[in-house]
Parts: structure tokens; sequence; C-alpha cells
């Protein structure tokens, strides 16, 4: 199966820092195909709706302050095993603990500045699109590249 999605989203510091092309750029390349974006200021109930599990950790309030701060570059990639290689693709949830070639191993410092989201499992994947996209939002089309990535 080629068609798993997985939810990824470049962070207010991402975007001002002008990283939306390369974090682009590192799905691409690695040969993911990108099915929906979208530059998003969503409301801060629309944050804490997509970060509900974690409204009772003491970082929660500072969480939403930072994702509130700027433009969110929102995108649903679709590729075999999206969601758990988009995740090895950003690094650790600290980037101080991600390893050099990772998204946030190569371009970030503070666990409160980590550039960019994705989803962790395909359950909240499926969540986490429905959410920040409308049914329509998501675009099905075959890459030219396809049959030279999977075999
Ligand atoms: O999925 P991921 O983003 O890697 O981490 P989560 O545990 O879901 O936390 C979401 C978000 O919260 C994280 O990207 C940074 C922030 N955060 C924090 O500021 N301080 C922590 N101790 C843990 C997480
Ligand atoms: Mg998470």
């Amino acid at each position: 199966m080629s068609d798993e999605q997985t939810f990824i989203a470049i962070k207010p510091d991402g975007v001002q820092r002008g990283l939306i092309g390369p974090i682009i750029s590192r799905f691409e390349t690695r040969g993911y195909k990108l099915a929906a974006i979208k530059l998003i200021s969503p409301s801060k109930e629309h944050l804490e709706k997509h970060y509900e599990d974690l409204s009772s950790k003491p970082f929660f309030p500072g969480l939403i302050k930072y994702m509130s701060s700027g433009p969110i570059c929102a995108m649903v990639w679709e590729g075999r095993d999206a969601v758990k290689t988009g995740r090895a693709l950003l690094g650790a949830t600290n980037p101080l603990a991600s390893a050099p070639g990772t998204i946030r191993g190569d371009y970030a410092i503070d666990i409160g500045r980590n550039i960019c989201h994705g989803s962790d499992s395909i359950e909240n994947a499926k969540k986490e699109i429905a959410l920040w996209f409308k049914e329509g939002d998501i675009v099905e089309w075959k890459s030219a590249h396809h049959d030279w990535i999977y075999e």
C-alpha cells in the first residue's frame, strides 16, 4: 500500500524562518507525494483541539501561544509508511536529541520551537487531517515519479 497519509505542519517558527521550502523538499525528495497544502492562522480553539491530548501538561498554555504566533503551513503527505517515516524525517520532539540529518536535528534547538509537527499514528493522522482539511481539499493524483519510487 502506498496511499497512507500523514498530517505534517510547519509551525510558526518554521514559516517565519523561511523553512517551508527545505521541509517540503525533505518529503518530496524522499519520494512522498503532496496531497494537500495551505497556509493558515488557526483559532486558539482549533489549536486546543489539535493538541487536546496534552491539555493537562504544564507546557500546554505556552504551546498554544506559540502555535498561535503566526501562520502555519498545513500539509497532507502520502506514501508507503508515511506516518512512521514522516516522524523519522522530523526527528525527536526535543531537537537536541534529534540526529543531524533529521529536520529538527538540522534546524532547531529548543523543544518549544521545534518547527514542525507530524502525526504519531495512523489513527491520529486521520483525525488531524479531518480537523485541518475539508474532504475536497485532499487531491488524488498519480505522481509521474510513482513507478520509479515503488517496485
Ligand atoms: O509529537 P511531537 O510534536 O514530537 O511531541 P508531543 O509530545 O506530541 O508534544 C507536542 C509539542 O509540545 C511538541 O512538538 C513541543 C511541545 N512540547 C513542549 O513544549 N515541552 C515538552 N516537554 C513536550 C512537548
Ligand atoms: Mg505529538
